[in-house]
């Protein structure tokens, strides 16, 4: 007995309690109690039967993953799996909240599961960089056969107790007291009587797999996994399951976990889970929060539209506003073409879309936002704009409202100054498709209050969004960084590198996309007209866009696209375009290296962010990388701009920038002081 384990015995049925706060991980001090726990148990004549439970909101959430990287002291999960696999008794898993990674591992190696009707089920450790490493990829294929197995390590979603049930996973779902129902299931199977097959043992119709079909699915997996190691050693680990015997498939998934642990993109993948987790806290934690039942969207276009289904699927009501009834039609009838197609994709039901619309109510009057404590500007990207509305906010919203701007580069300090409650204005900068994207850049303006704060960072976590605060600057963390990595874009073009050999980098590196693949997508008619305003030009994004070439949506960009393909051709007529604009400018063009092309446009977005960092933009580096991971498609198994610094080499970096400083002059490659002082002592941090 300890602190983290208890036991006590119901007659006859030992229930053991794991007690390890927050979400129950395996750390050694659970491992060693629990350990000696199920061998008392084992050898305890007046136990007929044990049942495995947690105390608080859940079930074992996993393996500690702060051990992970340190030497492992014994007994690990693996050998508490074994050793419940020898007890002849019957063992039960009752589950509550989630049984994930070496939470699920551990009930695997229960004769039986029983869930709360509320309960999800999965091995995520490929979120982690990882592979389930307690015998999952061996045992869950022998429950609930190959393909799902297979499914549900390698995506790392974890599934329903009801849906476990169907697969096998779960022998009953229970709602109300769950301990109770578990020990009297128990007591039941029991007295029922053995033998009780362990996992280990069961093989059920995994010889019927059809290995073709499943390499196949394997293999368009591992094509989809861009580089990520994680990803193929998952379905790696399932067929082993599937072709050889049981302690040579665990060996072998033992190797592919050790070698996996070690490794960058794995390391790379921990940092992400923590920096998201630390990116929601603020310093105050005990700062009270505002009340928030209804929120108001000003303005029913793709973004506005998106931001209140976000609101209305973290179940607030919404008053979405227009200026008239015809733009405010066309914004709920889109919303409700949304709702269909999730409704056709099956991951919404008919009745939950029902519900959804009902919490929406349009208008075209700001009158009808007066009861709302929230309120968040999606309108034309504009200052004078953008006033007017706040203006009329300050006439109407409720005392306490928290008037929030969607702006993606505007100055809030000055909105907030133009009204006469600054201290309720922040920015809320979402990321499109609103309801979908997970980032929101959250920016604390100067006179923002500590509350309105704190309300908003609780309530992006209550819509599911991966919040990070920062403050006020031109286009904030990520599209001040964007713009940094996008500086040398043309320069690269007219010495001699095509946008395709660019993107290629890109895509090589592992992001989704290269920089002239996003611009086609997003349509570079925005970034022109941005330009306009702001009195700038780019000699071949300029050109493109007089030609009438906007990207995938005319047809026509950097790439040329065949009816309805996304993927883009490249154009010989680009090419010459950018010859002849080289030509006029006397740059002769020259080979240009991938190598070359990473230094002047990933080093200047780690400079950018050293900058944004020095000058508290953002408070810390992993909040930076938390930003590019979720929000611009940077490599997660690199970690972010700031992690991968670490990996590519400070001193290196810096070294490289100083060059081409030299060689251009160009303030983006003049190194900061805060990243010279991280090549110096390996921390991001400000003062030493
Ligand atoms: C594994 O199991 C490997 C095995 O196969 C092999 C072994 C040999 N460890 O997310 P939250 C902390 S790999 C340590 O805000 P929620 C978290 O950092 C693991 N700490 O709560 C946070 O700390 P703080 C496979 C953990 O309610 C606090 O708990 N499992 C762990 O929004 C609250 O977390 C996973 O990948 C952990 N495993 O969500 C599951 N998990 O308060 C990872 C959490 O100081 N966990 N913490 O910031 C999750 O997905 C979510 O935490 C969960 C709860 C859904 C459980």
């Amino acid at each position: 007995m300890s602190n983290s384990v208890s036991v006590v015995n119901e007659n006859g049925v030992a229930i053991v309690t794991i007690d390890n706060p927050p979400v129950n991980a395996l750390s050694f001090h659970v491992r060693e109690p629990l350990m000696q726990a199920l061998v008392d148990l084992r050898d305890d004549a007046s136990v007929s039967a044990i049942v495995i439970a947690c105390a608080g909101r859940t079930f074992v959430a996993g393996a500690d993953i702060t051990e992970f990287g340190k030497p492992v002291q014994q007994p690990d999960l693996r050998a508490i799996v074994a050793m419940l696999e020898t007890i002849a008794k019957p063992t039960v898993a009752a589950i509550h909240g989630t049984a994930l990674g070496g939470g699920l591992e551990l009930a695997l190696g229960c004769h039986f599961r029983v869930a709360d009707a509320g309960a999800r089920l999965g091995l995520p450790e490929v979120k982690l960089g990882l592979l389930p490493g307690g015998g999952g990829t061996v045992r869950l294929p022998r429950v609930v056969g190959a393909a799902k197995a297979l499914k549900m390590i390698v995506s790392g979603t974890p599934i329903g107790a009801n849906e476990a049930h169907e697969a096998g996973l779960v022998d009953a779902v229970f709602e109300g007291d769950l301990v109770t129902h578990a020990v009297n299931f128990a007591r039941e199977i029991a007295r029922k009587g053995g033998p009780f097959t362990p996992v280990r043992d069961r093989n059920d119709g995994l010889g019927e797999t059809d290995l073709a079909a499943f390499d196949a699915e394997a293999a368009d997996l591992a094509r989809k996994a861009r580089g990520l190691e994680a990803p193929v050693a998952c379905a790696q680990a399932v067929r082993n399951a599937l072709t050889l015997p049981f302690d040579e498939a665990l060996a072998a998934e033992r190797a592919l976990f050790a070698k996996l642990v070690a490794s960058d993109q794995s390391r790379a993948q921990r940092h992400l889970f923590f920096a998201e987790r630390e990116a929601a806290k603020l310093p105050g934690k005990d700062t009270p929060k505002r009340r928030t039942a209804r929120v108001g969207v000003i303005g029913a276009g793709t973004m506005g539209g998106g931001i209140a289904m976000a609101f209305a699927n973290g179940g607030f009501s919404v008053t979405l506003l227009e200026t008239s009834a015809e733009p405010l039609q066309r914004g709920l009838g889109m919303i409700e073409k949304n709702y269909a197609v999730s409704v056709s994709r099956g991951s919404l039901t008919e009745d939950a879309k029902r519900q959804r619309l009902a919490q929406f109510e349009g208008s075209t009057d700001y009158a009808d936002l007066a009861d709302c404590d929230l309120i968040i500007e999606a309108v034309f990207e504009d200052m004078a704009v953008k006033k007017q509305v706040f203006g009329k906010l300050d006439a109407i919203a409720k005392p306490g409202a928290i008037l929030a701007t969607n702006t993606s580069y505007l100055d809030i300090n000055e909105i907030a100054g133009s009204i006469s409650r600054p201290q309720d204005v922040l920015g809320l900068h979402f990321f499109s498709p609103a309801n979908v994207m997970k980032l929101l850049e959250i920016v604390r303006a100067d006179r923002t209050a500590p509350d309105a704060l704190a309300t908003v960072v609780d309530l992006a976590r209550r819509i599911g969004k991966v919040a990070v605060v920062v403050g006020v600057c031109h286009g904030f963390v990520g599209n001040r960084m964007l713009a940094a990595r996008g500086s040398e874009s043309e320069a690269l073009l007219l010495e001699g590198a095509t946008p395709s050999q660019i993107d290629k980098v890109f895509t090589d590196f592992g992001w989704p996309m290269g920089p002239f693949q996003m611009g086609d997508l997003a349509g570079l008619d925005i970034g022109w007209r941005n330009r306009k305003a702001r009195g700038l030009t780019a000699v071949i994004a300029d050109t493109l866009c007089e030609l009438g070439r906007f990207g995938q949506k005319t047809g026509r960009g950097f790439y040329l696209y065949e009816a309805g393909a996304r993927a883009g051709l490249p154009d010989p007529e680009v090419e010459a375009l950018i010859r002849d604009k080289a030509a006029e400018k006397g740059v002769a063009p020259r080979a240009i290296s991938a190598e070359e092309i990473i230094e002047r446009t990933l080093y200047p977005l780690v400079n950018e962010g050293a900058k944004i960092l020095e000058e508290k933009i953002a408070v810390r580096a992993s909040d930076i990388d938390v930003v590019w991971a979720n929000g611009y498609g940077f490599p997660i198994g690199k970690g972010g701009p700031m992690f991968w610094a670490g990996l590519e080499g400070p001193a290196k970096i810096v070294e490289r920038l100083d060059q081409w400083h030299q060689r251009t002059g160009k303030d983006v490659f003049k190194p900061a002081p805060l990243l010279k002082r991280m090549a110096e002592t390996g921390s991001w941090k400000a003062e030493a």
